[in-house]
């Protein structure tokens, strides 16, 4: 199989409450670079359960994250979504990697360090070697892009260590068997503009995230307009005006936050909000960010809905996906393991 040339990967783990730090730092970009790339887009679900998942759950989170893409704008006909645990070499590949990538590499994994905790005895495997199989995800269908937020970005430069050693390991292999010099593809990152990094809306120094015991801290995907309007009313604030340069907003990282917030959701930059808002309060700020969100995610919200409500539709589109996304991840798999030096 030849290396493609521009083609991307990206997942989402079904571990419910998909919320805007999701929409705005990697779904969006996803729907965005369907016109310039070939994409592959997952729900990944073998990544979720490297935390306890409640099984009566799992399948409608699964269905939720499906829903999600395509009421977002991807077209799962002209790309491919599916689920990974349909793709057994996902795993197979990922079982691979953990035997290239060292130990010393995933023990500088921030965000094992960050979801384990203190209790880092009592933590998954899975959970640890997490990378690995992201890397396996990726680099089983050679994919040259990978959107995500910023918090990903130390997990995408593994993946790249996981790639050059596995070429410089099996080099012989590899041109020997007509591959050229390297096998697989150095993967580049797409981590830009205003909204990399959403923060909670009670905490400007914390992450926005599914997992927040506290349901304010996010928008999520099905809030409705009075429930999105009520938790940025009451997201976390100072008392000052906003300010008049990026600099003096730096400084402010709930207000940078919101004011990151509007930015992506309009399309533009925060310079561009501030120089409409430099100077007003926050009580002027809130709502006009309030009905903006909800122009903006409202139609995906009852899109969304309406694929929740017809989950024979949504699984015909996944196992389409992972019909097509197999015929690929055979033909690697069937490669590796000959580089390898497994008999077939
Ligand atoms: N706050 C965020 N801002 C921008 N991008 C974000 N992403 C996540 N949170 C933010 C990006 O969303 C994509 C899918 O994330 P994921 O489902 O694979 O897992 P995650 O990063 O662990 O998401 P959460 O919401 O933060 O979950 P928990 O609470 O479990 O940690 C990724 O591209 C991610 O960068």
């Amino acid at each position: 199989m030849t290396q493609p040339s521009n083609r991307v990967f990206s997942g989402v783990q079904p571990t419910g409450n998909l919320h805007l730090g999701n929409y705005l730092g990697a779904i969006r970009k996803f729907v965005a670079l369907q016109n310039s790339h070939e994409c592959i887009y997952c729900v990944v679900d073998l990544h979720a359960v490297t935390v306890w998942q409640d099984p009566a759950e799992l399948g409608k989170n699964i269905r939720e994250v499906t829903a999600a893409f395509l009421a977002s704008g991807i077209d799962p006909r002209k790309h491919i979504v599916f689920n990974q645990s349909q793709i057994a070499q996902h795993a197979e590949l990922a079982w691979v990697f953990n035997c290239v990538a060292r130990m010393g590499w995933l023990n500088r994994m921030t965000q094992f360090k960050e979801k384990a905790g203190k209790d880092k005895e009592n933590a998954s495997v899975g959970l640890f070697s997490y990378p690995t199989l992201m890397a396996a995800d990726i680099l089983l269908y050679r994919a040259t892009h990978v959107p995500v937020g910023d918090d990903q970005k130390q997990h995408l430069e593994l993946t790249r260590d996981i790639a050059a050693k596995f070429n410089n390991d099996f080099s012989k292999q590899i041109t020997a068997q007509g591959h050229g010099e390297s096998y697989f593809p150095q993967t580049e990152p797409i981590i830009e503009g205003p909204a990399t990094r959403i923060m909670s809306l009670r905490d400007g120094a914390k992450k926005m995230s599914k997992s927040d015991p506290s349901d304010l801290s996010r928008i999520t995907l099905t809030d409705d307009a009075d429930t999105i309007a009520k938790k940025i009313r009451k997201a976390k604030t100072d008392p000052a005006p906003l300010p008049e340069t990026l600099e003096e907003l730096k400084a402010r990282p709930e207000a940078d936050n919101l004011v990151g917030i509007y930015a992506a959701l309009a399309e533009t930059g925060k310079a561009e909000i501030l120089s409409e808002f430099a100077g007003k309060e926050f009580s002027a700020f809130k709502p006009a960010l309030a009905e903006l969100a909800v122009e903006k995610l409202a139609p995906i919200s009852a899109e969304m809905t309406r694929w929740m409500d017809d989950p024979t539709s949504v699984d015909a589109v996944l196992r389409d996906g992972a019909d097509r996304a197999r015929a690929i991840a055979e033909e690697t798999m069937k490669e590796v393991k000959a580089i390898i030096g497994f008999l077939s």
